[in-house]
C-alpha cells in the first residue's frame, strides 16, 4: 500500500505528523496505492516555496490526486477519498451516526490537535518564552481535556464510531500515539485505550503507523 503508487497519488507528509497520519490510515483502509513524499517539519521544508505552493498553510498532509490536483486539510482528504473510494465506508450510511461520527473526529482534529500544533508549541517558546516543560504540560493539558470528554462520549461499540472502523477512529489513533509520546497517563481513558487497541490490531493501520513509515532523510 505504501509503495510505488499504482493510483498515481503523492502524499506529501511527515511520519509524525497526525492530520498526516490520519490520512495515511484512511488510503490503508481503502486499500488506495500512494506514494509518500517527505516533508521535513524538523527542517522546516513545510515552508518552502515548493511546499507553500502544494498547501499555502505550510501544513502536512497535502494529498496529490493522480491527476495532479492537490489537496490539503487532513479531513478533507479523507472525505473526498470516502468519495472517490467509497468501500470500505469510513463514514456510517446513517445521518445522525455519521454526525455523530463527526462530533467525535471534529473534538479531537479541532478542539485538540490545533492547541498542539508544532507551530503553536514554537510560538509558546519563541515569544511566551515558555520552556519545553511548560510547553509538555500545555500539550497535556488540551489532550486530558479533550479525552476526558471523548471517553464520556465513547459509547460501547467496538469503535467510536459504531462497529467498524470510521472516521473517528482514524483520528483517536494519532491522538492516542501523540499523548502517550507525551508520557500522558491515558489509564483514564480506558475506552479509547481500548478502542486504539482494536484499531492497531488492523494491518492497514499499523502499516500507518509512524515507526512503519520512512522518516526523512
Ligand atoms: N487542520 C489541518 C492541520 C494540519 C497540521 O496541523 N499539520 C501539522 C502537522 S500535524 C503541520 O504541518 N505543522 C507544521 C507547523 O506547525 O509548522 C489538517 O487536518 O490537515
Amino acid at each position: 500500500m505504501n509503495g510505488a503508487a499504482a493510483s498515481g497519488y503523492v502524499l506529501h507528509d511527515y511520519f509524525r505528523s497526525s492530520a498526516s497520519y490520519r490520512v495515511r490510515i484512511a488510503l490503508n483502509l481503502k486499500g488506495v496505492a500512494y506514494r509518500r513524499h517527505d516533508v521535513s517539519l524538523v527542517k522546516g521544508d513545510q515552508r518552502s516555496p515548493q511546499h507553500l505552493a502544494r498547501n499555502a498553510q505550510g501544513f502536512v498532509p497535502a494529498l496529490e490526486l493522480p491527476d495532479g490536483r492537490m489537496l490539503g486539510q487532513s479531513l478533507a482528504i479523507i472525505e473526498w477519498l470516502e468519495s472517490a473510494h467509497p468501500a470500505p465506508a469510513l463514514y456510517p450510511a446513517d445521518p445522525f451516526a455519521r454526525a455523530r461520527a463527526m462530533e467525535r473526529a471534529l473534538l479531537i482534529a479541532c478542539d485538540i490537535h490545533p492547541l498542539n500544533n508544532l507551530r503553536v508549541l514554537r510560538y509558546l517558546g519563541s515569544a511566551l518564552g515558555a520552556e519545553q516543560a511548560a510547553r509538555d504540560d500545555w500539550y497535556r493539558h488540551w489532550v486530558a481535556e479533550g479525552f476526558a470528554a471523548l471517553e464520556q462520549m465513547a459509547g460501547d461499540a467496538r469503535f467510536l464510531g459504531g462497529e467498524a472502523p470510521g472516521i473517528a477512529d482514524v483520528c483517536l489513533v494519532p491522538q492516542m500515539f501523540n499523548a502517550r509520546r507525551l508520557e500522558l497517563d491515558v489509564t483514564p481513558y480506558p475506552r479509547l485505550v481500548a478502542i486504539d487497541s482494536v484499531m492497531a490490531a488492523i494491518d492497514a493501520v499499523a502499516a500507518a503507523h509512524p515507526d512503519r513509515v520512512q522518516p526523512a532523510a
